[in-house]
């Protein structure tokens, strides 16, 4: 005998088309202009912050930097989804996510000039700092749902990680743990086409990144990662899902610049297949739908434009005033200093080393 046991489908979500026309069987209940004005102003704010950001570092005023150019849709769509008390793991790429989530411009500001205040996460925000080593934020995110499902909170977590990511072994077994106890963690994968130079086409043979859900039991579904609204709510679903289920969201976009600046990606794909991608923008098609509805016009934006730009430019001038205490970068690796470091510290402080 030979029967069938297991059978399963993965579905594709997109209610904002490239001409920004919406449509009204997939979108959410509760969407209005509001939400949709409220989402455009922060997906402008993110690119613009990252634009200057980026000149910042090409003029030796910022550290490494990954721009999130392109991603607007998926960061600021998933975020606005979020409530207070849910948590958010992200890994380095999130700036939108932050961003929306009201996080200190003036601390962001300070992180990308390299200062350690810059990495101070405010109490109650719910937010976890920036994470570089891929997908080691996935285990973190899930041992935060299983604290939540300990405590009974009502709080969800919703962690990023790139298409890259999902080929580490943090990714299968955080989802095996989070599918095996049942934890709310919604594990959103930017699938940006991209992990540095490998193409999503050569990091697996899966048809596609959601499926790699199915072997841990966890729900799964693919949104068009450039459109706002959609992935706002394949989230909020998520989040508002009465069982607390976990469940895997793959975010398709595209990286439309550099992995960070110290790298060039003009080595290794050509121009043309950025170019593919501009009329997708997610940024374009939600001004496109605002302004057929008369919701949006050219003096809004420029308003909005003049708003953000200062707060920007302040937020920068804030930090190039800023004097850094040296002693910091001996005191937020460790909760206590190990002797070894107690050391160099004590040596640096002895032989006053950072003057002149
Ligand atoms: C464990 C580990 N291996 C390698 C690296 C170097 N590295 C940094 S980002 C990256 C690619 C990540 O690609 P992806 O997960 O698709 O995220 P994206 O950068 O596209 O947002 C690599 C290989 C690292 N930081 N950590
Ligand atoms: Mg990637």
């Amino acid at each position: 005998m030979l029967s069938k046991v297991f059978e399963t489908s993965v579905n594709y979500l997109q209610v904002l088309d490239e001409n920004g026309k919406l449509d009204p069987s997939t979108a959410p209940k509760d969407l209005d202009d509001k939400k949709v004005i409220d989402m455009y102003k922060l997906m402008c704010f993110a690119r613009s912050l990252d634009a200057k950001v980026l000149s910042l570092q090409r003029q030796g005023r910022a550290v490494t930097y990954a721009p999130l150019i392109g991603q607007e849709g998926e960061q600021i769509g998933s975020a606005y989804a979020m409530r207070k008390q849910d948590f958010f793991v992200p890994n380095f790429r999130q700036h939108g996510v932050y961003l929306a989530r009201n996080f200190p411009i003036d601390t962001f500001a300070l992180y990308w000039k390299g200062f350690e205040e810059g990495g101070i996460i405010p109490k109650d925000s719910h937010a976890f700092p920036v994470i570089v080593p891929v997908a080691t934020q996935i285990p973190h995110a899930v041992g935060v749902a299983f604290a939540q499902k300990y405590k009974n909170t009502n709080a969800a977590v919703v962690t990023y990680v790139g298409d890259g990511g999902t080929s580490e072994g943090d990714f299968y077994e955080g989802m095996n743990f989070a599918g095996a106890l049942g934890l709310h963690v919604i594990f959103v994968i930017e699938n940006n086409q991209w992990a540095i130079s490998v193409p999503r086409t050569q990091q697996t043979a899966a048809k596609t990144l959601a499926q790699k859900a199915v072997a841990a039991g966890i729900d799964c579904m693919q949104v068009d990662g450039n459109d706002a609204i959609a992935v706002y709510k394949a989230v909020s679903d998520a989040i508002n899902n009465p069982e607390k289920k976990p469940m895997v969201i793959e975010c398709l976009t595209y990286r439309m610049s550099l992995h960070t600046t110290a790298d060039d990606p003009t080595k290794y794909r050509p121009d043309s297949a950025v170019e593919a991608w501009k009329p997708k923008d997610p940024i374009l098609r939600v001004r496109k739908y605002l302004q057929d509805k008369g919701a949006w016009d050219d003096a809004k934006q420029s308003a909005m434009e003049d708003e953000q730009s200062k707060i920007i430019s302040a937020a920068v001038e804030k930090s190039e005033q800023f004097k850094p205490d040296p002693k910091s970068m001996f005191q937020n690796v460790y909760s206590f200093m190990p002797d070894v470091l107690k050391e160099e510290f004590d040596d640096a402080v002895a032989n006053n080393f950072w003057q002149g």
